[in-house]
């Protein structure tokens, strides 16, 4: 199955686990139109490459997905404010259509994805940040949603999903000042899980993505699923729905290998199925 053809966003896969790697090095990585549309293009990629996926019968599974920024001083700067600029009201509709239904994209998108946020997170470089499963952040990334300054509001779900990684109060000072934050104050509020040294970033997002490889693909799938659809229901609802998903499994493949596995005291070999 052919790889999209992208000029901002390289593609890359190793041992299961792909990297999107944002690069407008010009513009500090900032999101133009092209590049969403490229990483839509890449996401429908990587998704047709999860496990029980027509691309992945073809031999190249794709359990993890990575996103980081190309350069030592930016993951994504923002929406590209000088391509933005001059938007009429239906222009910046369908940019932000396209902004949202990426960042939605990437939270349905079956496999974990982990961004891995180099240096500038703003504005939309943050929401793109927390539409991802994680964060794992260097010491020199700082986040922000600016956009009050620029006189816009976040566009691409900051609003709605900020609150979710650090609690209302602190998303509704982050949002309502436009201050940017460093590393250490991300990982001391729960926006970032880890901080590591800029070169060891990526090799700490693959260690972290092999953990996650050893697992049943489709028991994290499943998982995934249910973490991003509980927040919107009522409690009752989504223990249902838990129950629903957890009773589904029972019978399948990996289910079955996971278990007898552990009987057997030996490594599960899991198909995800
Ligand atoms: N867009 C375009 N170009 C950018 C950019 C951006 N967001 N950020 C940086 N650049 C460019 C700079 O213009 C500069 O280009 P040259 O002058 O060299 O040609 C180059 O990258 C290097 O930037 P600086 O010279 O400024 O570098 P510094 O290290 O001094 O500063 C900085 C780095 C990241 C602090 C600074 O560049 C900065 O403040 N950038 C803007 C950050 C920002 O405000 N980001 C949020 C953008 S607003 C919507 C949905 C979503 C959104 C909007 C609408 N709809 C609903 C329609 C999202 C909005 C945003 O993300």
């Amino acid at each position: 199955m052919d790889q999209p053809k992208l000029e901002n966003i390289l593609l890359e896969t190793k041992d299961g686990v792909a990297t999107l790697t944002f690069s407008r090095p010009k513009a500090l990585n900032a999101l133009n139109e092209q590049t969403l549309r490229e990483l839509k293009a890449a996401l429908v990629w990587v998704e047709q490459h999860a496990a029980g996926r027509e691309g992945a019968a073809q031999g190249e599974q794709i359990d993890v997905l990575i996103l980081t920024g190309a350069g030592e001083k930016s993951f994504i700067a923002g929406a590209d404010i000088l391509e933005m600029k001059d938007k009429d009201p239906e222009a910046g509709e369908i940019f932000a259509r396209l902004g949202q239904g990426v960042s939605r994209a990437l939270e349905l998108l079956p496999q974990p994805v982990i961004a891995a946020v180099n240096g500038f997170a703003l504005g939309g470089g943050c929401e793109f940040a927390i539409a991802c499963d994680f964060i794992l952040a260097s010491e020199n990334a700082v986040f922000g949603q600016p956009e009050v300054a620029l006189g816009i509001i976040p566009g691409f779900g900051g609003s709605v999903r900020l609150g979710r990684f650090v609690g209302q109060p602190r998303a509704r000072e982050l949002i309502y000042t436009g201050r940017k934050i460093k590393a250490d104050e991300a990982l001391r509020i729960g926006l970032a899980n880890q901080v590591v040294p800029l070169a060891q970033l990526l090799p700490r997002a693959q260690e972290v993505a092999q953990e996650i490889r050893k697992n049943s693909p489709m028991a994290v799938a499943k998982s995934k699923r249910l973490m991003n659809q509980i927040y919107t229901m009522p409690i009752d609802q989504a223990l249902r729905e838990e129950s629903l998903l957890f009773g589904g499994i029972f019978g399948s493949y990996d289910q079955r290998e996971g278990m007898n596995a552990f009987a057997e005291k030996r490594k599960a070999a899991f198909r995800g199925e």
